[in-house]
């Protein structure tokens, strides 16, 4: 089954998608999502420049030997430009196989462990009260789990506090806007969120939070301790993660479960707080994660050590990512939860994918491949926008952890 052909398609229905379509001698094409937010035009030119000179001819059903020629053979190994090139070839090779057997890709993983895929929502409000009322929102759409986030008194914006109601897209289609932020009005504020989240919705609602990489280990275990009588499922990215022993300090702390993993890129990346038993999920995705072959893997060595998944699925993960995402889910036993967001209406024309929600679960169909059909005709309609993430800084200037 011989590749013959390889094309990288850059569109933008609202914000900026970099999608890969590989095409067998036999006609069957498979997709992947290479988007990598603020930094898409890296990625293609390392499929186009790079990867796809070196795939044009290898039989697509070898996939994990594609996958280790392109890890190997770079010699420069890991980073998001690497990886999420490395992922996209990879997912559309899954999509491939699963389309020439005729199953659907959870099929080809191991079949389902389950009836679908427990999926948290974005709520969010420029305040509290509108924070509360977006989270009983979200509950009376039947999410069983909802991440809440909220804009913090005396700060101007703050991370997590969507601008629309259901799409979160924080890519400005400008240069990098700048946001300030104060530690000390975020540690004082979340706890009162909490408290009135948890009195709006009760006990039986997952409520998740992310802090996006903003406190210090014994912030982070303060914050930890004191959200512990809202019972959350998790406190993702509580601090920035290169430094993996830096979570032993919020462990000692606290019992709140821990996750983070969203900006990893290797199993190496995450060895260590794994192997520790130093979080509780671990976010790493399809697309950013090198694809479902290292996905795979990452997920077993988490399950050794009693660590769950809980796949990064923001929008600017693509439906192709998120379908292969949920089918990843489906099958994976140590499964935790699935981030999903509602792509615009314009982004769902483009990629028409299976995937349903109903009753707090996402089921991604029984079409053969990862069930998603991307429209090439609508690329030229949405021409690429050059957007950046924001960045951040403390109320004295000092550049911090966006
Ligand atoms: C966030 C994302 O979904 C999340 O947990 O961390 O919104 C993240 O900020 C974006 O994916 C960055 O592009
Ligand atoms: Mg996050």
């Amino acid at each position: 089954m011989k590749i013959v052909d390889a094309k990288v398609f850059v569109c933008s229905p609202g914000r900026n998608f970099v999608t890969l379509k590989i095409t067998t001698e036999d006609g069957i094409t498979g997709l992947g999502d290479a988007t990598l937010n603020g930094r898409e035009l890296s990625v293609v030119s390392y499929l186009e420049d790079h990867l796809i000179p070196c795939l044009i001819g290898r039989d697509a059903r070898n996939i994990e030997d594609i996958w280790q020629y392109f890890y190997r053979g770079a010699y420069w190994r890991r980073g998001p430009v690497t990886m999420t090139a490395i992922g996209a070839i990879d997912t559309a090779l899954w999509d491939i196989k699963a389309k020439a057997l005729g199953v659907p890709l959870y099929q080809l993983l191991g079949g389902a462990s389950r009836q679908g895929v427990m999926v948290y929502g974005h709520a969010s409000g420029a305040d509290l009260d509108e924070a509360v009322a977006n989270v009983r929102d979200y509950a009376a759409k039947g999410y069983r789990a909802i991440r809440v986030q909220s804009g913090i008194p005396g700060l101007d914006s703050t991370y997590g506090v969507g601008r629309g109601k259901y799409f979160y897209e924080p890519a400005d289609r400008a240069l990098p806007p700048e946001n300030i932020w104060s530690t000390r009005k975020y540690l004082n504020f979340a706890p009162k969120l909490f408290e009135a989240v948890r009195e709006a919705v009760g006990e039986d609602v997952h409520l998740l939070h992310d802090v996006h990489h903003r406190l210090t280990p014994i912030e982070a275990a303060r914050l930890g301790r004191d959200l512990e009588p809202f019972n959350l499922f998790w406190l993702e990215d509580a601090v920035q993660c290169e430094l993996q022993a830096g979570f032993e300090i919020i462990r000692q702390h606290t019992t709140t479960p821990l996750a983070v993993g969203e900006v990893f890129n290797s199993i190496y990346d995450c060895q260590e707080l794994l192997s520790k038993q130093l979080i509780d999920y671990i976010r790493m995705t399809v697309s950013h994660g090198g694809g479902i072959t290292q996905l795979r893997k990452i997920a077993a060595l988490a399950d050794v050590y009693h660590v769950r998944t809980g796949c990064h699925g923001a929008t600017d993960m693509s439906p192709v990512c998120i379908a292969a995402c949920l089918h990843f889910g489906m099958w994976v036993p140590n499964f935790g939860v699935q981030e999903f967001m509602l792509h615009s209406e314009e982004t769902r024309e483009i990629f028409g994918a299976q995937y349903t929600f109903s009753d707090g679960y996402v089921h991604p169909g029984d079409s053969p491949g990862l069930g998603v059909e991307f429209d090439e005709s609508s690329v030229e309609k949405h021409p690429y926008v050059p957007a950046y993430l924001p960045v951040n800084r403390k109320e004295d200037g000092t550049m911090w952890n966006w």
